[in-house]
């Protein structure tokens, strides 16, 4: 049997997913062979999971932009690449074909290579959803250099500890952002940030807003500027299928945010091969995924995956419910949206804005719904299936992560059975496992346990940037000879998979990922009035979870509201808007064993509102705090 590139049937999954367990190497080999690569590769795949060291696709040359672009060219030269639909629905939308944007990106390649850019240097990209933001990493791309996108959601204390991590020489930037009703420094950011960069020698400035913005002389560029005089083809730099393509930071369960490392040519592969099967992109379809560029998400899903495919991407500026609810379905019928991906969180904002908005439109072209970044609770995944895809449309609930590069466990759109709340089967290649405490598999179905993996996929992260240690101690010692991911999940009795949801110290906010230690720190930087705190997750109704946080003060507080204030403001400037601390409490004391470990479960229980139940309190070193810390439960 054959691997297929793309899978039409159910019966074809079975058959695929067989041939790729089997015989693996055979399965990646012969799907890797539909792609661009300037030399093959003499081995498939090597590794072993203890280093870890996981190799794909050995010593193969190859650029990941002459397979999302110049390979179109000949065929699909005046297709639409690109859609962008500004934040402001009167404004004009903008349309690239294939042509268009392998100009623009070889332009901006070339304006990096003239600011002495060049193969494995590291970018930073701190931009607003625009079509320069999509050029910016494929520019990088196109030269070898390393692109690290930072949302711009983040603070200049955030962005300024990423560009540190992994020492940027540049940074590529906007004036200012558009979001919804808001308008938000960018390049601001960028300035206070690089207070404390000593590694970045450029900026580079998109205009968007049009803003007086301050611009340091022989550091910072405007881009349309430098792109007045460089060419319009840049060549590929030939890279190794193991050299670095980006970074990603993601939090975990430690206070500092690591960088999630992918390489080139297997994300390529996997990327590829996972939007053509999970979405059923047909030829003339035109594909939607809302997320942001800044996330795993939007590198997989908005830029790579689809162009790799030859797709329309659509990229969207705003938020969902500007100038009202119904933006998103208004975008849909605007533009004859085929395929929609967007997270639970937004499907829970606008279902309680009410039907009314979604109904004002036909959605006529929508064929395939998809959800990811958090479990979706059934009443959401009801309503996304009844009044956005009219009953007609199949729901594809992707589990993955920032670290698998590409969807893991998903329905292919219309072939596979669905059940709500569930991400269902595995792609092709993917061997999920779950394992009990002490780490054996756990067989048959109808069970429970934590998810790893026991065999490696060609996105899979190398590293994490400059601590390699880290990466072995996160993800590969847990369990000995498994990756593992830190979620709970349920395997039903048709072996379909449920994600339960973290079983570490990371909170999901909106689909964003947060260690409790991280936002902690935030919150103990602000010494003088704070002297301890704890973090914890909490169900929210829109946001997944929201974040609750107990803090011990130095003085008691006179003024309990003011000083919530004062801790906010500290989180925001420390981390992000995104991060704020939904509740916060005041307590004299944190519930700890005698070895001065915070108990968390009972921080979760209270936080829940669930206190009939708080188990074992008799080891804490103080378990009267307990009783206090119910007492004002907020
Ligand atoms: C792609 C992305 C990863 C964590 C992951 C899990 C949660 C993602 C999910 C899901 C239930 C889904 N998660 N997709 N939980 N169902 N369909 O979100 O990456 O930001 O790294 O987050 O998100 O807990 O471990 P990332």
């Amino acid at each position: 049997m054959e691997a297929k590139f793309r899978i039409n049937s159910f019966e074809e999954y079975e058959e695929q997913y067989k041939l790729s367990t089997e015989r693996p190497e055979d399965f990646w080999g012969q799907i890797a062979s539909n792609y661009q690569w300037q030399k093959p590769w003499d081995k498939t795949l090597e590794w072993e999971f203890d280093s870890p060291d996981v190799k794909w696709f050995l010593n193969a040359k190859l650029n990941i932009t002459e397979n999302c672009l110049d390979r179109h060219l000949e065929k699909r030269g005046n297709k639409l690449a690109l859609i962008w639909e500004p934040n402001d629905p009167k404004e004009r939308f903008v349309r690239m074909t294939y042509r268009e944007l392998h100009e623009e990106v070889c332009r901006t390649a070339n304006v990096l290579k003239k600011h002495g850019v060049g193969k494995g240097d590291r970018v930073a990209i701190y931009m607003p959803m625009i079509p320069e933001l999509t050029i910016a990493v494929l520019a990088c791309a196109r030269i070898g250099a390393v692109h690290s996108v930072v949302f711009a959601g983040f603070s200049a204390h955030a962005l300024a500890d990423r560009i540190n991590d992994s020492s940027c020489k540049m940074v590529i930037t906007a004036d200012g952002i558009y979001r919804g009703a808001k308008e938000i420094p960018c390049k601001g950011v960028v300035d206070e940030a690089l207070k404390s960069c000593t590694s970045v020698e450029t900026v580079l400035v998109t205009e968007r807003t049009r803003w007086n913005v301050q611009m340091k002389e022989g550091r910072d560029y405007w881009m349309h500027q430098e792109l007045l005089d460089v060419d319009r083809f840049c060549p590929a730099e030939p890279m190794d299928s193991e050299d670095m393509l980006f970074i990603l930071y993601t939090s975990g369960s430690t206070g500092k945010p690591k960088g999630v490392v992918h390489t080139c040519g297997g994300y390529m592969v996997y990327a590829g091969y996972s939007f053509a099967n999970v979405f059923q992109y047909d030829e003339s379809d035109v594909y939607w995924c809302t997320a942001d560029i800044g996330w795993i998400t939007g590198h997989s899903y908005i830029v790579y995956g689809p162009l790799l495919n030859g797709a329309t991407t659509l990229m969207f500026e705003g938020v969902p419910t500007y100038p009202d609810a119904g933006r998103f379905w208004q975008v849909c019928d605007k533009h004859g949206v085929n395929q929609f991906y967007t997270a639970p969180t937004a499907i829970r904002a606008l279902m309680a804005k009410g039907e009314d908005h979604v109904l004002s439109y036909g959605l006529y072209s929508l064929k395939v719904l998809g959800t990811v970044g958090e479990p979706i609770n059934e009443e959401a995944w009801e309503w996304y299936h009844i009044h956005v895809g009219k009953e007609k449309c199949p729901i594809v609930d992707t589990w993955w992560q920032t670290e698998t590069g590409g969807i893991m466990i998903s329905g292919l759109g219309g072939h596979s059975p669905m059940r709500p709340s569930h991400a269902g089967y595995p792609l092709p290649g993917i061997q999920p496992v779950l394992l009990d405490q002490e780490g054996k598999e756990i067989d048959g179905n109808d069970q429970e346990g934590y998810l790893a993996m026991r065999f490696p996929w060609p996105s899979m992260l190398r590293t994490t940037y400059g601590d390699h240690e880290r990466c072995k101690n996160t993800y590969f010692s847990h369990y000995n000879g498994y990756y593992f991911t830190g979620d709970g999940a349920r395997r039903d009795d048709k072996g379909m998979y449920r994600i339960i949801g973290r079983v570490d110290d990371v909170i999901n906010v909106s689909g964003h990922r947060f260690g409790t230690a991280e936002i902690e720190n935030a919150i103990n930087s602000n010494d003088h009035i704070v002297s301890e705190s704890a973090v914890v997750g909490y169900p929210h109704d829109i946001k997944g979870q929201g974040i609750y946080a107990y803090v011990i003060t130095k003085e008691p507080p006179t003024n309990p509201d003011k000083l919530r204030a004062e801790i906010v403001e500290t989180v925001v400037e420390e981390i992000g808007k995104i991060a704020k601390p939904d509740k916060i409490q005041f307590v004299s004391g944190l519930p700890k064993t005698r070895s001065g470990k915070i108990m968390r479960r009972i921080l979760r229980k209270i936080a829940e509102g669930d206190t009939s139940n708080l188990g074992d309190t008799s080891t804490l070193l103080d378990p009267d705090v307990v009783d206090e810390i119910k007492a004002g439960a907020l």
